[in-house]
C-alpha cells in the first residue's frame, strides 16, 4: 500500500523523516514522482492540483496536512467515496491560542501603537483596556476556538463563542446558529474568526457583520483569508466602525506586495503562521491512520464532506 505526499511548493523533507522514523518500510512517494498511480492508496496533501486524485483509482484516504480541509474540498473533481481526514492535535490548539492571546493583548495594551511611537522616539503612555471590561466573541468553538475561549477566560476577559450547533464551555457565553449571530455580535468588542471555510462561512467578515458589532470593535482573523471581504474591512476602518485588525490569512497568499493591508496603520499582518503543523507532532496520527486504513479500519478525524468541515 503506497503512500503519496502531494504538497506542491511545500518542503516535505521533515515529513519524510518523521514518517520514515515511525514506519521505516513505508513505500513513500513524493508528487510528482508518483510511480504507478494504481499503487497509491493513501495521500497526504496540501493544495493538490484540482482533479489530481482521480487518477489514483485505489485511493482509500485523503489526509489533510493541516487542520483545515477547504484546500481539498474545493476540488470540484474530488472523488466522492474517499474519506478525507484532517489534523486534530493539541499542540496546534495551543499554538493558535498563543497567537490569539498575543493579538488580543497587543490590542488591549496598545503594543502596535507603541512600536510606531518607538520608531519616532515618542514617549506616550496610553490607558490599557482592562480584560474584565472587554467582551471577546469567537466565531467557531471547535478544537481551536474552544481552547482559545478557555484561555481567554483564565485571563479574565468576558468570552462568548458562536458555533453551528450548541456548545457548552464553562465560563463562556455560547450562541448557536444563524439566528443567534446578531445577538452574539452585539456583545462583542473583539471578534475572532476561527471557523472552517465552507460555503456557509465564506465572506462572513463583511460590512453587514461589522455593522452589528459595537462601534470601534477589533477584528482578528486566523482562519482563512476568504472569510474576510477585504474591501469591507478597509471601509469599516475608514468609518471607525472597526478600530483595527490582526490578520494571519488572506484572499491571496503570500499577500501581494502592493496590497493596502501592508501599510495600513491599523492592521497587523502575519504570514499564515498562527498555528503551524509540526511534522514531529502530527506524523504519528497520520501513520496511525495509514495503518488503520491498511488493516481495513476507518481512519480517525474524518470530515463531513457535505458540511464542509
Ligand atoms: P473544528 O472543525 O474543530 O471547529 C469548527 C467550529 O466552527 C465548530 O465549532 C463549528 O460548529 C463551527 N462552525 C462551522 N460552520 C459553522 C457555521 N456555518 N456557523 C457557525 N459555526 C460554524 O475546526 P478547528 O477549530 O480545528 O479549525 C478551524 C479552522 O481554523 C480550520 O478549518 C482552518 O481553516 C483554520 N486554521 C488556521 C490555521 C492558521 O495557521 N491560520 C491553523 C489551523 C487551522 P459546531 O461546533 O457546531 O460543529
Ligand atoms: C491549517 C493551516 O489548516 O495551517 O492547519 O492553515
Amino acid at each position: 500500500m503506497s503512500f503519496l505526499i502531494i504538497a506542491p511548493g511545500l518542503k516535505v523533507d521533515s515529513w519524510i523523516k518523521q514518517l520514515r522514523a515511525l514506519e521505516p518500510r513505508l513505500d513513500l512517494r513524493v508528487w510528482p514522482q508518483v510511480g504507478d498511480p494504481d499503487e497509491i492508496e493513501f495521500a497526504l496533501t496540501w493544495n493538490h492540483p484540482p482533479g489530481e486524485f482521480n487518477q489514483y483509482k485505489n485511493l482509500k484516504c485523503i489526509a489533510s496536512l493541516g487542520a483545515g480541509v477547504d484546500h481539498i474540498l474545493r476540488d470540484p473533481a474530488l472523488p466522492a467515496s474517499v474519506p478525507v481526514t484532517r489534523v486534530v492535535e493539541a499542540s496546534m490548539a495551543q499554538s493558535m491560542s498563543e497567537y490569539i492571546l498575543l493579538s488580543v493583548l497587543n490590542y488591549c495594551r496598545h503594543l502596535h501603537a507603541y512600536h510606531k511611537d518607538q520608531s519616532r522616539r515618542k514617549w506616550q503612555p496610553r490607558v490599557p483596556l482592562p480584560a474584565h471590561k472587554i467582551r471577546i466573541g469567537i466565531l467557531g468553538l471547535g478544537q481551536l476556538g474552544a481552547d482559545a475561549a478557555r484561555k481567554l477566560c483564565h485571563l479574565g476577559f468576558q468570552v462568548g463563542g458562536w458555533s453551528r450547533t450548541s456548545r457548552k464551555i464553562p465560563g463562556v457565553s455560547t450562541f448557536a446558529g444563524n439566528e443567534a449571530l446578531d445577538n452574539f455580535l452585539s456583545q462583542t468588542n473583539i471578534l475572532i474568526c476561527l471557523l472552517p471555510l465552507t460555503p456557509a462561512t465564506e465572506g462572513i467578515l463583511n460590512l453587514t457583520t461589522f455593522a452589528k458589532l459595537p462601534a470601534g470593535a477589533y477584528v482578528i482573523n486566523a482562519a482563512r483569508g476568504a472569510h474576510l471581504v477585504e474591501k469591507d474591512l478597509l471601509k469599516a476602518l475608514e468609518t471607525g466602525q472597526i478600530s483595527g485588525a490582526c490578520l494571519d490569512v488572506f484572499q491571496i497568499e503570500p499577500l501581494p506586495e502592493d496590497h493596502p493591508f501592508w501599510d495600513h496603520p491599523q492592521i497587523v499582518v502575519t504570514p499564515h503562521i498562527s498555528s503551524l503543523t509540526y511534522p514531529k507532532a502530527v506524523a504519528p496520527q497520520i501513520v496511525d491512520n495509514y495503518n488503520r486504513v491498511k488493516s481495513g479500519k476507518a481512519p480517525m478525524h474524518v470530515v463531513d464532506i457535505e458540511r464542509g468541515y
